[in-house]
């Protein structure tokens, strides 16, 4: 499956919905209204309809659209950053009439009548952009369309420090900044943390727990409440482990809010090892050095920590 063939599938259709997974990041709803835009201002003709139920934390983006069943199963439904179906915030785009998946995830689950799956891609925005980058000057690029697919890069990437940034992701990135992006002002929308967020890394912080090269911090039910955070917004605080030297995988573990659910959600980072493989173990997925996983007893938290700690060793011995 190449671009091509996508752009010629989505010329080809009247009506478009765009899906992309539970919990939007920036790279799920900047490739989502990325393309939306870039349709609607190339193609003004189609019926073009951004879906998903749940709201995004980074970044300007707008709401959803909203579509009846009928829309949908007369659409053309494009699925973006979302590597498994039960993954999707919006489980209707099933009933589309052809169906497009479009990801970067390792494709452990493939779905869709075609799929386009760059798993060397730093994120779906920069599929998007290369793509749309070859369909010029025939199709525009305007700067809102830029912007949402550079958020994405930015943010997927961690400001271009990720081990998935490739000259590729640098080349769309130039491209799109070509587009006369503000590039401190997007960075600013994108990262500059309230007085609170910035309070609360200090509470991390202080509250990990180091064993050999591992950090992790478990944060209960009370903590959470304490700071008036829901648990993936306490998760999204993991990068404050990533920049330690000793540090070889971290990981932040949540109490589930409810008070009868004594479970744990968690983010799991690496340097090195494969943390996608440990999150598999326990019913999670995601990418070789960040992964995520639901739904773990407190039994099930330590062993990951210990698996943790067991595989960094493991490696080293290798290394060696
Ligand atoms: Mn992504």
């Amino acid at each position: 499956m190449t671009g091509t063939q996508i752009a010629e599938q989505l010329k080809a259709a009247d009506i478009i919905t765009i899906f992309r997974h539970q919990r939007p990041d920036c790279d799920a709803l900047g490739a989502q209204f990325g393309l939306k835009y870039w349709l609607q201002e190339n193609f003004p003709e189609k019926t073009v309809l951004a879906l998903g139920c749940e709201q995004g934390i980074q970044g300007d983006f707008p709401v959803s659209d909203r579509a009846e069943d009928d829309i949908i199963r007369r659409s053309t439904a494009v699925i973006l950053d979302a590597a498994g179906q039960d993954r999707v915030d919006d489980a209707r785009f099933a009933l589309a009439a052809f169906r497009i998946k479009i990801d970067h995830h390792p494709d452990h689950e493939p779905f869709g009548d075609l799929r386009y799956v760059d798993e060397k891609a730093a994120a779906v925005c920069e599929i998007l952009a290369h793509l749309f980058a070859a369909l010029e000057p025939e199709y525009n690029v305007s700067l809102r369309t830029a912007e949402c697919l550079y958020r994405g890069l930015l943010t997927d990437t961690l400001c271009f420090r990720t081990a998935n940034t490739t000259a590729s992701t640098l080349a769309a990135a130039s491209w799109l900044a070509s587009k006369g992006i503000h590039i401190p002002e997007l960075n600013r929308e994108l990262f500059d943390q309230t007085l609170h967020e910035f309070n609360f890394s200090g509470f991390i912080r202080r509250s990990v727990i180091i064993k050999e090269s591992s950090a992790c911090v478990i944060l209960n039910r009370q903590d959470l409440l304490d700071w008036q955070m829901t648990g993936s917004e306490a998760r999204n605080f993991i990068d404050e482990l990533g920049h330690v030297r000793e540090f070889q995988t971290w990981a932040i573990f949540t109490q589930h809010e409810d008070q009868d659910d004594d479970r744990y959600d968690g983010s799991l980072r690496s340097k090195y090892i494969a943390v996608n493989s440990i999150a598999r173990q326990y019913g999670g997925g995601g990418h070789h050095n960040a992964a995520g996983v639901k739904n773990l007893s407190r039994a099930d938290v330590d062993e990951i920590m210990e698996k943790m700690i067991s595989e960094v060793s493991v490696c080293d011995q290798e290394i060696v």
